[in-house]
């Protein structure tokens, strides 16, 4: 009986080491993911405003307020979805959330917002 309970004691110990090692791994094959990344896939917050509808490049050209933790006030392209990009309007300001996908920066739910 008792070593029986060694015997699953050790197993639990045995488990736990080997989860221990899987984390260990993947933070070694992704070690520069930051805490924050699942963030990015929800999204961030954005108040800015469209400088430039840009249809080419199905996305807009967005002078966009400071993104604490994620980038610094600045004016850049932001890739939109067809539908988005028809009722863009230069000038108008926005909320949206930003999310950063592989291929670059998106912004989802654009909203027309009170000029600032
Ligand atoms: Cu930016």
């Amino acid at each position: 009986m008792k070593s029986r309970r060694v015997a699953i004691a050790a197993l639990l110990l045995a488990l736990t080491l080997a989860g221990h090692a899987d984390e260990a791994c993947s933070s070694c094959l992704a070690p520069k993911v930051p805490a924050a990344e699942p963030t990015a896939e929800t999204g961030h917050p954005l108040r800015g405003v469209v400088v430039a509808v840009l249809p080419e490049k199905s996305a807009l050209l967005v002078n966009h307020e400071e993104i604490p933790g994620v980038m610094a006030a600045m004016t850049m392209l932001l890739k939109v979805d067809a539908s988005t990009l028809a009722v863009a309007k230069k000038d108008q300001a926005i909320t949206a959330t930003l999310i950063r996908k592989t291929d670059g920066w998106w912004l989802k739910s654009v909203q027309p917002a009170p000029a600032p």
